[in-house]
């Protein structure tokens, strides 16, 4: 049966079928049904447009919701750590230091207002460092900090740890203090400093993120207590990759198998190993081989 649309209509649908996006379609699709011919012989058309749009509507619906969701959420990497401390302790200054996160200082004149993410690289892994908006505004993220593998807990005098320790009760993870702004004392100053941290048996260091004293330490500490291993991977005849495996420690040869692709160590037919765990270099090993930091693994799946 003939249609008879109108001219405006057949416009619109050409507009409809050149729209570059969901929004647009939606748009267009809108205009056509609202040009479609009104007669009974129409009837199914404007009932398919209709569906087309509900379908639409729901897809864009669904869009929006996932980009609200990964905005907020951060997702986790295999090493995370949080800095959290009060405003103007330093932790943006940190976090620019250490990872690459650049530039940002001058973006943020004020006190940051959402949690900033950076990737550290350490000895061929990367570290996910956040920063936490400080503990003492409203944007301060307490499920960040308590779901963190380990907190930096970022000071520039001895009384923020207390007022910063009320916070963090429910935290069962790994702290580090983190001393910051050391250039700004003297050698008795840090030696007082020092002793007093110690004498309270903390895992601490002191730094500072302007001269970057005390930060390679820092690196090492934050590397550590995550108490991960490094495995690197690598296939017959090639060079081992350049990025480690992290694994729990006591980690088989299995584990680091499935850790590169789920399903991977059933294609495994045979094992060498060389490195701490090994007993000679290119030793033979089986899949449930416990790994040490720094082995690698050579898979051959055929
Ligand atoms: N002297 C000195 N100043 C620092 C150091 N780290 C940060 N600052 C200064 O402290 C102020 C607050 O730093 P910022 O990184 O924004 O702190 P945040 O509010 O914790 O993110 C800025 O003026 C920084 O330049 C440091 O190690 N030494
Ligand atoms: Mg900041």
């Amino acid at each position: 049966m003939p249609i008879n649309a109108h001219p405006d209509f057949i416009i619109a649908e050409g507009e409809y079928l050149h729209a570059q996006n969901l929004e647009e379609k939606i748009e267009k699709l809108r205009k056509m049904i609202s040009l479609a011919p009104a007669h009974k012989g129409a009837e199914n058309l404007r009932a398919q447009l209709k569906l087309r749009l509900k379908k639409f509507l729901e897809k864009q619906n669904k869009e929006k919701k996932s980009k609200r969701s990964s905005k907020k959420g951060i997702k986790k990497e295999d090493m995370q750590a949080v800095i959290i401390g009060l405003s103007n302790s330093g932790k943006s200054s940190l976090l620019s230091s250490l990872t690459n996160v650049k530039n940002y200082l001058a973006k943020t004149q004020h006190s940051t207002t959402f949690p900033v993410v950076g990737m550290m690289p350490y000895q061929g892994t990367q570290i996910q460092l956040i920063e936490n908006p400080p503990l003492d505004s409203e944007n301060y993220d307490k499920g960040l900090t308590n779901s963190a593998d380990t907190l930096l807990i970022l000071i520039s005098s001895l009384e923020d740890i207390k007022t910063i320790e009320k916070n963090i009760e429910k935290f069962q993870g790994k702290k580090i203090i983190v001393f910051n702004k050391i250039d700004l004392l003297d050698q008795n100053e840090k030696r007082k400093i020092y002793a007093t941290l110690q004498s309270k048996k903390y895992n601490f260091v002191l730094i500072s993120a302007i001269n970057k004293e005390g930060i390679e330490e820092l690196k090492e500490k934050i590397f550590k207590s995550f108490d991960k291993i490094r495995v690197f991977t690598k296939e017959p005849g090639k060079e081992k990759s350049p990025k480690p495996v992290i694994l729990n420690p006591k980690s088989t040869v299995k584990d680091s198998a499935e850790k590169i692709l789920k399903g991977f160590s059933s294609k495994v037919k045979e094992t060498k190993i060389w490195g701490p765990s090994s007993k000679f270099p290119g030793q033979k090993v089986g899949l449930n081989h416990i790994l040490k930091d720094l082995d690698v693994v050579e898979f051959k799946t055929r």
